[in-house]
């Protein structure tokens, strides 16, 4: 009906000249250099290797916005349910290098470059990073979107598109200096969309009156305005012609450039600051991971975005001419954490004041449409917002947030009319004081479903944070979906070696869409060429590290040493501070060998790469701690090469794609029962390192895929943390005697000023030592000798790595994308149609 539209000639006009996307090395170059020329307005003389990027990068962005396209009007035809994804953070990395790939002409573009005189990895690495979130969370929702497009799901995504992204990270004199992410200078990624922008408001005060047909209603008027403009990213699915799309808000003044009424009237310079003041909201990113700041800048950014985003999502649901009662039928909204959380009251709102629902109805709706992924139970990191600030800037919302929290605490009367304490313990209103909106709760309450990220994660939410609910709700409501990674980027993108031998032995790539079928990999773990291809495979991932470290360290390292790496956000309770005292430990015990001695042991080069959060001053003190080891360590020629600890400065995703593939071991060592999940985990493991880790999160289900003679676990268990703490602060606290020796090279000044680390010490020895480091301090350090002897045996450590790659289909994102869709969204997948069946 929608073709039937257009006439028939201009149909044919329009179909004979769409532009055909190319396919050959020099249907390649012809596109690269028609936009080097004329988009750029460069020539062959001075076409650098920046200008050659972006040629590359636009001649597949030609080809991304055709299958964009298709995908776009595909999905509104079929007007079928489609899941929003609101993420604060999308930590997509390089889009290039994806882009060729999940098209499938990475070949044909290595070879066109070669005629131009480029090298495709030197292109490659001209590209920023899009750095837009913190860590494992923002990750994880770039794997998301790369699994919802190559699985073909009608997904969108919706986030802020942040002028600066996460900081750039130097390290001088060993201390972390945090520098501007400026991404945006040359972005071929991203399609401003003028014509979609959004009036976003703030502030002002609500007016509650009687209508015509004497119902009171409720209107939100005054306050300030601000606009959101839309920026599209297209999301290429692999092997596939769906390509879905990112939707990035900017903010700017609503009155355009500038308010032309000051302007007129003389102030020219308040004009330009309203200005800026409305480009302030997507600023920057903050740069805290897991730590709740409450400041009122962030409270706007999420206002902003998720207001922009339900308008577009209830403007698309409008067009359909659906029924309201049809919306969750129509509509899933993801909410990433409880960052999106004002999304609930934001959608009651629009049903409520705007379209004139009745709150059931318009509640039942909010309640079917939403739900919420929880990442993480430390109490320092659940979201809480003051109520008079939330009063100030959204008064409207804060009034429905208080309907919604009474008639949910009085359905809980009355499902426990005894029990009038659990009334208070789950308010969404903290009674403190200034008094708090609990977003988690919210979150819950508006949700049909919550999930945890990994199985012990999901159980802990359910016994700590949201045991109530679990009372109040039953416990269908909480659901568990473990994390999962995309293959295409963390198997085949960042270790094309790996890739290319397994898919010589498995017959073709089609593991990179079915990655269970990985299990076959170990029919060959016998097979010696194969295993001499995989010893090959890693040593050269090594080296190509190594040489990134002599590169930008001037550190030698030599790749034939086992290779131990801890790259994450630096975080207390991920314990980094653990594996720093653990290398002490060792270097202690190294000197403490005869040369004869000495010659028996494996050589290990310890790699640390991680940001901190600009404000935590104890994360900031760890890195200074790892580099001033570092520092005294690789200068000491007793342990020569037999030790080397190195910190990568600036670890991002395109660093990461580097060092994954390098690892023997590497360290998932949080105390048990904190890290929520963990996703780097899954990285190395299915690159053929093996790993060191607690019994935390994601770690507990690798196990059991890849069989506990594959992994080095050691600590003490989640269930056991609660006790230890209690005998730290009220026992007789006993330091382990290990640690006691390295806190005296430490306080001895080994390694500098030793004030610099005494708040490092103290946490442990004298308040309680929360993280339990001296309680897993032994065990620590038993295991990695035990890692030491293992690898003496190359042969079974090479089964170990082969066999463990084999178990680990389990943890592709696809695989959680399949779970959501069947039993979060209900959401079937729409396969592309030919583009001949489109136009026919
Ligand atoms: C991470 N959370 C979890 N938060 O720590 C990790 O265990 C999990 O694997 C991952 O999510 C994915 O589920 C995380 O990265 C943040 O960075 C937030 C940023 C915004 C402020 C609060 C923390």
């Amino acid at each position: 009906a929608v073709e039937a539209a257009i006439p028939e000639p201009q149909r044919a006009a329009w179909i004979k000249h769409t532009p055909k996307p190319f396919s050959t090395p020099e249907e390649f170059e012809k596109d690269a250099i028609r936009h080097i020329e004329t988009t750029l307005a460069r020539s062959m003389y001075n076409c650098d290797e920046l200008a050659a990027y972006s040629g590359t990068a636009l001649a597949f962005r030609d080809r991304l916005i055709m299958s964009w396209n298709q995908t776009q009007q595909q999905h509104t035809f079929a007007d079928q349910k489609r899941v929003y994804y609101l993420s604060l953070e999308f930590l997509m990395g390089r889009a290039l290098d994806n882009a060729m790939l999940n098209v499938g002409q990475k070949d044909v573009a290595a070879k066109g470059l070669a005629d131009l005189g480029f090298r495709i990895e030197d292109i490659i690495n001209q590209e920023h990073d899009a750095a837009l979130g913190n860590g494992g969370l923002g990750r994880l929702a770039a794997c998301f979107l790369d699994s919802l497009a190559s699985l073909d799901f009608p997904a969108w995504g919706y986030g802020l598109r942040y002028r600066y992204g996460i900081f750039k990270q130097e390290i001088i004199d060993g201390y972390q200096v945090e520098v501007p992410d400026y991404w945006l200078d040359f972005n071929p990624w991203e399609f401003p969309r003028h014509d979609v922008a959004v009036d976003i408001q703030f502030y002002g005060h609500v007016n509650r009156y009687q209508n015509d047909e004497g119902k009171t209603v409720s209107q939100w008027e005054g306050g300030e305005i601000v606009r959101a403009v839309a920026y599209d990213v297209p999301v290429p699915g692999y092997g596939t012609e769906t390509t879905n799309n990112l939707r990035l808000w900017s903010s700017k003044a609503a009155s355009g450039e500038f308010d032309f009424q000051k302007f007129n009237s003389g102030e020219y310079e308040s004009s330009v600051a309203d200005q800026q003041r409305a480009e302030t909201i997507s600023a920057v990113l903050y740069p805290n991971d897991n730590l709740d700041r409450g400041k009122e800048l962030r409270l706007k950014q999420q206002y902003f975005w998720c207001a922009a985003s339900l308008h577009d999502i209830v403007r698309r649901f409008k067009k359909g001419g659906h029924a309201w009662k049809d919306f969750p039928n129509q509509v899933a909204i993801q909410l990433n954490d409880t960052h999106p959380t004002l999304a609930i009251p934001e959608l009651q709102r629009i049903l409520v004041d705007v379209e004139g629902l009745e709150w059931d109805e318009a509640w039942i709706i909010v309640h079917k449409t939403f739900s919420y992924t929880n990442h993480t139970v430390l109490p320092e990191a659940l979201e809480k917002w003051s109520v008079p600030l939330m009063q100030l800037l959204l008064p409207r919302h804060l009034q429905i947030i208080y309907d919604i929290n009474l008639q949910f605490l009085q359905f809980v009367e009355r499902t426990f009319p005894k029990e009038r304490e659990v009334l208070s313990r789950v308010s969404i209103i903290e009674e403190s004081q200034p008094k708090m909106v609990r977003m988690a709760y919210l979150a819950v309450i508006g949700s049909h479903k919550v999930n945890g990220v990994a199985e012990l994660h999901s159980d802990l939410i359910k016994t700590t944070i949201f045991q109530d609910f679990v009372k109040i709700y039953g416990p269908d409501k909480f659901t568990n979906v473990t994390n999962g990674i995309t293959p295409r980027r963390w198997l085949h993108q960042a270790n094309p070696r790996l890739s290319a031998l397994i898919a010589s032995k498995l017959g073709s790539y089609d593991f990179l869409k079915d990655l269970t079928q990985l299990n076959k990999v170990e029919n060959f773990v016998q097979d010696q060429e194969f295993r001499k291809e995989w010893r090959e495979i890693k040593l050269a991932n090594k080296a190509r590290l190594a040489k990134h470290i002599k590169d930008t360290t001037g550190l030698e390292v030599d790749p034939k040493a086992l290779f131990d790496i801890q790259v994450k956000r630096i975080h207390e309770y991920k314990r980094q501070q653990l594996n720093i005292f653990g290398v002490i430990h060792r270097w202690l015990a190294l000197k403490a060998l005869s040369p004869e001695e000495r010659k028996a042991t494996v050589p290990r080069v310890f790699i640390f790469g991680g940001k901190a959060a600009p404000g935590y001053w104890m994360a900031k003190t760890v890195i200074h701690l790892i580099n001033q080891v570092g520092k005294v360590i690789n200068a000491d020629s007793d342990v020569g090469d037999l030790l080397k600890v190195v910190f990568v400065e600036d670890y991002n995703v395109s660093k990461a794609e580097i060092i994954v593939p390098a690892s023997d071991i590497s360290e998932h060592i949080s105390t048990a029962g904190t890290e929520a999940s963990g996703t780097s985990n899954m990285k190395f493991v299915l690159n053929g390192g093996l790993i060191i880790g607690t019994c935390d999160g994601a770690n507990i289900e690798i196990t059991r895929e890849i069989g506990e003679n594959n992994i080095f676990l050691f600590g003490n268990l989640a269930e056991d943390v609660e006790e230890l703490r209690h005998g730290h602060l009220y026992g007789n606290y006993q330091l382990d005697e290990g640690l006691a020796k390295v806190f005296d090279e430490i306080r001895n000044g080994r390694f500098g000023d030793a004030q610099a680390f005494t708040a490092l010490i103290n946490a442990i020895v004298d308040h309680g030592d929360y993280y339990l480091v001296s309680d897993d301090f032994n065990s620590y350090c038993k295991t990695q000798e035990l890692i030491d002897e293992a690898y003496k045996d190359q042969e079974e450590w090479l089964t170990k790595s082969i066999t463990s790659v084999a178990r680990m289909g389990f943890f592709s994102s696809d695989r959680c994308i399949e779970e959501y869709a069947e039993t979060i969204w209900n959401l079937e997948p729409q396969k592309p149609k030919e583009s001949a069946a489109l136009d026919a």
